[in-house]
């Protein structure tokens, strides 16, 4: 398998934590997003959102965005299982990804602060919208896993939510977020931390 990947970009490293986790082999296409390879017409040919990941499977199937990728992963390589064994864990994952990857990760992105100095805005104004996103959205993720002892989000196993929490985290840190209102997100990221496979990719 082949993933177009970016070293900086969460959403590329949600696909590498999971296939670490799975002990799945890959291999790195590097789409440098600091000199704009995203948008040449070449690497459009693969994804033409211009976005990183894409997986490109064996077979020759591309599949893009990340949450498409990691079901694709599940079902190729079940253990572990990433988006939840039962009904009620798959819906508390999906809903706490949904919160990262939709609602906060568009708002702290390279395509945002393209767009917002095209249109002229005022340079702090990105920074002041990511970091009003994370904040809001990691509290909403302190509340989904508010009170639980598991050690990762949802249970003693690492899941999609753990793997879409930690690079949250780290872009958290790059704007400045203060995280010590987020006490159980911070003991899960020790938890995954401890994994290689969190720290590596
Ligand atoms: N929803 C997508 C998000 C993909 C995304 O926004 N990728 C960013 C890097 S984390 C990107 O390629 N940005 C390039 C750009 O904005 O030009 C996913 O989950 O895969």
């Amino acid at each position: 398998m082949k993933l177009c990947s970016f070293r900086n970009s969460s959403a590329s490293r949600r696909v590498r934590i999971a296939t670490a986790l799975k002990g799945a082999s890959l291999d790195i296409v590097e789409v440098d997003l600091s000199a704009g390879e995203q948008l040449s017409h070449e690497y459009r040919s693969v994804n033409p959102q211009g976005l990183v990941p894409a997986l490109i499977t064996n077979d020759g199937l591309v599949i893009t965005q990340s949450l498409a990728i990691m079901a694709w992963l599940d079902a190729k390589f079940p253990k572990p299982v990433l988006l939840g064994l039962t009904q009620a864990c798959r819906v508390k994952i999906l809903e706490f990804v949904s919160v990262v990857g939709c609602d906060v990760h568009p708002l702290q992105g390279l395509r945002l602060s393209r767009w917002l100095d095209q249109a002229g805005s005022p340079p702090e104004a990105f920074s002041v919208i990511a970091r009003r996103a994370i904040s809001d959205g990691l509290a909403t993720c302190e509340h989904l896993v508010h009170g639980g002892t598991t050690r990762f989000c949802f249970s003693n196993e690492p899941s999609a939510a753990d793997i879409w929490l930690i690079p949250q985290l780290n872009n958290a840190r790059r704007f400045g977020v203060d995280l010590t209102t987020y006490p159980r997100l911070v003991g899960i990221e020790q938890s995954c931390l401890a994994l290689a496979a969190f720290r590596d990719p």
